[in-house]
């Protein structure tokens, strides 16, 4: 697969209200091992650009299992942070948990994982709910079948798609998309009043079903607004830059007009 991010390159993801709200982050560069189309990657790419943390983005291809990334994630998968002062980070949630010990306060009131304890559990409830059950049941099947596959040799799983995987992750996600519009109707954001990880997670696996066509839109109208307030942040722009050689985005991916 060409490299769509080259490793070594390195992005100032900047946060809305500009780079010297950022904090901390701003000064210090973190390594991500990630894939440009794992929507746990995404997720933590969008959550470092809230925080307009500079960023040096390696392409990982985890079929691969390459020995060095490894010994940095003994379970082989993306995604991975790394920053010169600490352990690698391994994983979505732990990620998650860990920018908002380390950089969290910077952004007051506009902290990702808010304080009040209650509201907390909702938004690891639908951090849980995107990055677990939504990718059971539809970002992990769309990703191995239309876009793994294309890149793994034979032996690792490689080969046409699965037809009936797609099948059901195409179906799946309307029930997804009805509970986003749900929520949306009694709140201004998935968990509350302020965007929050729980946001970033959903579009962030959105983000890959829709850069396939595969989102349902016309389907359910508060969802569709809520996920183009989410896409016109800034911190969403590098991913709608991102392209998969042979396998062109659905027309509507880069709009932020949809
Ligand atoms: N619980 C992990 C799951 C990460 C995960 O499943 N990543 C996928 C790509 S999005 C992967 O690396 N899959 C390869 C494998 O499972 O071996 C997280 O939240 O980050």
């Amino acid at each position: 697969m060409r490299l769509l991010t080259d490793p070594g390159f390195s992005i100032r993801v900047r946060s809305a209200s500009g780079p010297e709200k950022a904090g901390a982050a701003a000064t210090s560069m973190v390594t991500l091992f990630h894939h440009p189309f794992c929507p746990h990657s995404r997720f933590v790419r969008l959550a470092l650009g809230e925080l307009g943390a500079l960023v040096r983005l390696v392409e990982e291809r985890v079929w691969e299992r390459r020995e060095d990334f490894l010994l940095l994630n003994p379970a082989g998968t993306t995604p991975v942070l790394v920053e010169e002062s600490g352990p690698p980070v391994p994983g979505a949630a732990a990620v998650a948990e860990y920018l908002d010990e380390t950089r969290g306060l910077s952004l007051g009131a506009h902290r990702l994982l808010p304080e009040d304890p209650a509201a907390r559990v909702e938004v690891r409830r639908l951090l849980s709910w995107f990055n677990d059950k939504f990718f059971a049941e539809v970002s992990e099947p769309l990703l191995m079948e239309r876009i793994y596959r294309r890149y793994m040799p034979p032996d690792k799983g490689g080969g046409p798609p699965d037809t009936n995987a797609l099948r059901a992750a195409r179906n799946n996600i309307r029930y997804h998309l009805a509970y986003i519009g749900w929520l949306v109707g009694s709140r201004h954001w998935l968990a509350g009043d302020r965007l929050s990880y729980a946001d970033l997670a959903a579009a962030a696996h959105l983000s890959v079903a829709d850069y396939l066509g595969d989102v349902p839109w016309n389907e359910n109208e508060a969802a569709k607004h809520w996920y183009a307030r989410v896409k016109s942040r800034p911190s969403f722009r590098p991913l709608l830059a991102d392209e998969i050689p042979g396998v062109p985005p659905a027309p509507s991916y880069a709009d932020l007009d949809f």
